[in-house]
Order: structure tokens, then sequence, then C-alpha cells
């Protein structure tokens, strides 16, 4: 009995559930903060929510538009900022992982061309179970007219 409970859990987290999982977790206000044209390193930005039962777990990020994307968490220690790599982003079951100037961010590094306030920038956010989520995000600068949409959501 014990060996089959065992089992049906094992058939559970295999599970081919990739719709469902995919319409789960979803991304609000994604932004990379604009930095000057030579900028050879940029910050993204956004909202992830998950509406599911299960924690979801960001473990790769990809670009078109950067050679390279890291996860990073931004901390005060012994009095210096410093950005730490994660291996993985966690969005809890029914909750959501914020994205934000200071806390964890997406490192995106050498862009393979100029990127100005208004373009867009596609993301590919990876999960541990392989699913992949697109996003577009938009260049801005910080603390512009778009970063008020944080708090007012008119759609
Ligand atoms: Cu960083």
């Amino acid at each position: 009995m014990k060996s089959l409970l065992h089992s049906l859990v094992l058939l559970c987290l295999l599970a081919p559930v990739a719709a469902v999982q995919a319409d789960q977790l979803r991304v609000e206000d994604p932004w990379v903060r604009a930095g000057p044209p030579t900028a050879r390193v940029m910050a993204g930005y956004m909202t992830l929510y998950n509406s599911g039962a299960r924690e979801r777990e960001i473990v790769r990020v990809t670009s078109p538009a950067f050679a390279r994307v890291e996860l990073h968490l931004s901390r005060i220690e012994d009095g210096m900022a410093r950005m730490i790599p994660q291996e993985a982003l966690r969005v809890p079951a029914g909750g959501r992982l914020e994205l934000t100037p200071g806390g964890y961010h997406l490192m995106l590094f050498d862009p393979l061309a100029p990127l100005q306030p208004g373009d867009p920038v596609e993301l590919s956010l990876h999960d541990a179970a392989g699913q992949v989520l697109n996003v577009r995000a938009t260049v801005r600068l910080p603390g512009g007219r778009d970063a008020d949409h944080t708090h007012h959501h008119h759609d």
C-alpha cells in the first residue's frame, strides 16, 4: 500500500500539466532599466504571480537581445551593496515574487544592440519543470512615467 501511494505521488509529480502550469504563472509590468548606450550590463524587473498550488522555480532566463542572463539578489552586507547570483527564483504557491531595484532582479549581460527607452526586450523564463513563459519587457528609466503603472491597473 505504501509503495502504491508512493508511485501515485511520483505519477503526480511527473504528470505533464504543461498548459495548466503555464496559465498559473503570470508576469506583470516587466521592464528593463534604461542605461547609457555603452552599457554592457542592464537589469530587468517584473512581478511574478503564481495562482497554482505548487511553488514554481524559475531556473533560467534567456533573451535574444542579450548574450547572457543571470538571476540575482541585491543585498546589503557589511554596509556594502552586493549582488548574489541565485540558482532559482521561487514563486510561492498562490503568491508572488517581486523583482525590483534593490531586491531580486535579472542581470542582463552584453546587449547585442544598444537599447533605448521604449524598446521591447523578449525574455524567456524557464522553470524547473522545463516550462517556458515568454515575456515582453519594455526598456524605461526608473521612476519614469511608466513606473506608476506598478500601482495602478487600468485594464
Ligand atoms: Cu545583478
